[in-house]
């Protein structure tokens, strides 16, 4: 059975041309004109684009006392529906919890996938196991990215000396660190004095973490990444304060990466502010909500390409879990969806108002995070080979989102009311038509892991500091004293 894409513009990356695609099983056999298959898919009008590869996603995570809502099921299934063929979720390990023991976990949860998917492993603690553990992770398992949360103080947060040795170990493993970059210590302390000078509402959570908690923890990433020699991930650039530090580090050099979300691009701070509480609450995530300056900055950043990939940290909590936090903004849960909107959102918002051309479209929801990923071709790609990912890109199509709508499991979306020009008429993922204009054919356990292997030149990061110092075996005296 082979599949023919025709009619369509494909839209790559680089390149902007008429051809169909011609799919057999689970990969692109040719691309070329007057193609034919077994099946058809009318791309006329359309632009066929590699689906979105949503790197940043927290599905049936354990999390601030509860579990968010959207699992590898409808989370999946969302992701289908608005164009987005695979996702990277984060595996978080108990503290002490073995990183295997934990990857076996998530394992059990990721079967009923949609579309493929892959894991960040994230370091919650640290000690000889965990340093043990990550040659298994990164060898055996295939994954080469380690999550470091900067902030959660008492829960999910790591220390410098953890977070260096974790660099370092990534350096010699070939992976890449992440941050959440948060001075968790700051936010506690200004969360603490929110709440005794009675500000315990959504808008306080926003007070809690100024842009400079953001600006300090990015910058310290990047020195202690340089320090190490190893390459940096900025997950959730929010504010002008991280975008710069990541400008800077760029410009001196240095691989690090940053990543806005959609609903930062597109949601200000208003939305925590003389709102209903349940509105305000729907919308705490972290970081929070910021300014117009601050969305101009990750915009621009878009553009000049100082910032390289649009994610949404989808981590969905119903109104009736957020209402955990009623009389205490800490106790929240921290999270907003918007797996189905990415795509149409940016689209509309970037492609629609010149902001973005549809090739940078494509290689900030696509193709720059597949290369960083150490996935690219397989994924991020229009070629033959190439996993046959695909979205077929109706730039007429027109909705307003709304929860009643959703494939999100959660009662409420953060866009709601929101206009969208640009939608998928037909998803594809691994060759399976799984979206029909809005009508949902995909299946539940379709997905496949996708295995990242380690990364060989990407490591040689040009850090100045390595010079300097006497060469050294890195290897165990990585570990500090305290944390074993
Ligand atoms: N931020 C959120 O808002 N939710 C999940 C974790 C995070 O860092
Ligand atoms: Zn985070
Ligand atoms: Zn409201
Ligand atoms: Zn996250």
């Amino acid at each position: 059975m082979s599949t023919v894409i025709k009619g369509g513009t494909i839209v790559t990356a680089d390149l902007t041309y008429k051809a169909d695609i011609l799919i057999e099983g689970d990969t692109i056999a040719r691309i070329g004109p007057d193609l034919s298959g077994d099946t058809v898919l009318d791309a006329s009008g359309c632009y066929v684009m590699p689906g979105g590869i949503d790197p940043h996603v927290h599905l049936e995570m354990p999390f601030m006392g509860t579990y968010s809502t959207d699992d590898f099921e409808s989370g999946t299934r969302a992701a289908l529906a608005g164009g987005t063929t695979m996702v990277v979720d984060f595996c978080l390990p108990n503290p002490d919890q073995s990183l295997l023991e934990a990857l076996s976990m998530w394992d059990n949860k990721s079967g009923r996938a949609h579309c493929d998917y892959s894991y960040h492993m994230a370091i919650t603690w640290w000690g000889e196991q965990v340093f043990d553990e990550m040659a298994t992770v990164v060898r055996e398992k295939g994954i080469n990215t380690f999550k470091h949360f900067m902030a959660y103080k008492g829960a999910l947060m790591v220390q410098d000396d953890e977070m260096f040795a974790s660099f370092q170990r990534c350096a010699e493993l070939g992976a890449m660190p992440l941050v959440h970059a948060e001075n968790g210590d700051v936010v506690a302390d200004l969360s603490a004095k929110l709440l005794s000078a009675g500000n315990s509402g959504p808008e306080a959570h926003a007070y809690s973490r100024p842009p400079q908690v953001e600006g300090e923890a990015t910058n310290r990433a990047i020195m202690i990444a340089d320090m190490a020699g190893v390459p940096l991930y900025v997950v959730h650039t929010s504010c002008e304060e991280s975008h710069e530090a990541i400008r800077r580090a760029r410009q001196q050099g240095k691989r690090v990466y940053g990543e806005p979300l959609i609903q930062h691009l597109t949601l200000d701070e208003s939305e925590y502010f003389d709102k209903d509480w349940d509105h305000a609450a729907r919308r705490v995530m972290s970081p929070p909500f910021r300014n117009k300056a601050h969305q101009d900055s990750l915009w621009a950043g878009l553009a000049s390409g100082s910032l390289q990939v649009v994610a949404t940290d989808h981590c969905a909590f119903t109104t009736q879990q957020k209402r955990t936090g009623v009389g205490d903004f800490t106790k929240i849960p921290n999270g907003t969806g918007g797996l189905e909107d990415r795509l149409p959102m940016l689209w509309t918002h970037g492609v629609n108002t010149g902001r973005l051309t549809m090739n940078e479209f494509v290689a900030v929801t696509s193709t720059n995070i597949a290369k960083i990923l150490n996935i690219y071709p397989k994924k991020g790609a229009v070629l033959a080979g190439a996993d046959a990912d695909l979205v077929v890109w109706d730039p007429e199509k027109e909705k307003t989102i709304s929860a009643k709508s959703q494939q999100s499991a959660i009662d409420y979306n953060v866009f709601e009311g929101k206009s969208v020009k640009g939608l998928p008429r037909f998803t594809l993922s691994r060759g399976r038509v799984s979206v029909t204009d809005g009508e949902m054919t995909s299946r539940e356990g379709h997905g496949r892991f996708v295995r990242r292997e380690p990364y060989t030149a990407v490591n040689k990061a040009l850090s100045t500091w390595k010079e300097l110092t006497a060469p050294r075996k890195v290897e165990r005296t990585g570990i500090p004293a305290s944390g074993v």
